[in-house]
């Protein structure tokens, strides 16, 4: 990927951080710290990688995208209304009564392949989806995205049994890694230890990245198309709360919407960052 291309995908990013945070504040509900860590997974997914229509959300042959941990749910559906499945406006429906973009995804959502937000599940559909795909000699990939708390769900492990017996190289899984769950760290509450060992013993191929390096994000999902017979998993070392200095690394604001002062430090810090990355590559 060009210099041109990445600071693109990082702007994006950087837009769907700030729509996350004015979504959430605006509620006074939902997931900013889980939103923050996966926004540039979810950039070069959306604006990069998956072969989608959004003139078109149901077309047959597109990639599919499964959103397991479904409670960063202002980051996914920032990420769909800027790619153009409904309007930027909606977004700040989020949350209210009446709306289709309510705290947990559904099939609903213009864009949404699955319903989620109870853990694991997502993982495990995703699996079905694969197993689908090849039954159908279908060309598309299936990507899922799950959290590390997430692992904590037995579901999760037997579709992780599951998938390399299926031969699902159709199958790309995103790990976001940011060490923090609901009310601790991962490593406290269950802890995952060497993950990447624990996966490769499952039967899949393993890579382990920097979550927030967009260019490593794109290659290792590249590397992972590669049709092998082996599911992927994408492990992507990242931050919780990633880009809001005062949600990075930390639980606190897992499920929590910022007050007025820190909603306005949040949004400058963000400015900041977008001012930065347009900056770059001009001397
Ligand atoms: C089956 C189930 N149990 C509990 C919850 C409540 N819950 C929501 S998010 C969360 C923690 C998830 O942690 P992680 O996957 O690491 O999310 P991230 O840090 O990426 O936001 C929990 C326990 C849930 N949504 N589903």
């Amino acid at each position: 990927m060009n210099i041109e291309e990445q600071k693109e995908i990082k702007l994006k990013a950087n837009e769907i951080r700030t729509l996350a945070i004015k979504m959430i504040y605006n509620a006074q509900s939902g997931h900013p710290g889980g939103s923050l860590s996966a926004s540039d997974i979810l950039s070069v997914l959306y604006f990069k990688v998956l072969n989608v229509d959004p003139k078109n959300p149901e077309w047959s042959k597109r990639d599919r995208f499964v959103m397991s941990k479904g409670h960063a749910s202002a980051a996914y559906y920032a990420s769909l209304a800027l790619k153009g499945y409904f309007p930027i406006n909606d977004l700040f429906t989020f949350r209210k009564l009446g709306s289709i973009l309510q705290g947990h995804p559904t099939i609903h959502v213009p864009g949404v392949d699955m319903t989620t937000g109870s853990l694991g599940q997502g993982f495990s559909t995703a699996i079905g989806m694969a197993i689908a795909g090849k039954l159908d000699k279908a060309d598309y990939n299936i990507y899922v995205l799950i959290g590390d708390g997430e692992m904590d769900e037995g579901i999760v492990w037997e579709a992780m049994i599951n998938a390399p017996h299926n031969n699902l190289d159709n199958l790309i899984a995103i790990l976001d890694r940011n060490k923090y769950q609901l009310d601790g760290s991962t490593e406290n509450i269950l802890p995952l230890g060497d993950i990447e060992s624990k996966i490769k013993a499952f039967g899949w191929e393993v890579q382990s990245i920097n979550g927030h390096d967009i260019e490593e994000i794109y290659n290792a999902i590249k590397i992972s198309q590669n049709k092998n017979g082996k599911p992927k998993m994408i492990v992507a070392n990242t931050v919780k709360g990633k880009g809001v200095s005062f949600m990075e690394n930390t639980h606190e604001f897992h499920g929590k919407a910022p007050n007025k002062e820190q909603y306005e430090k949040a949004i400058k810090e963000l400015e900041t960052e977008r001012e930065k990355i347009l900056k770059e590559g001009s001397t």
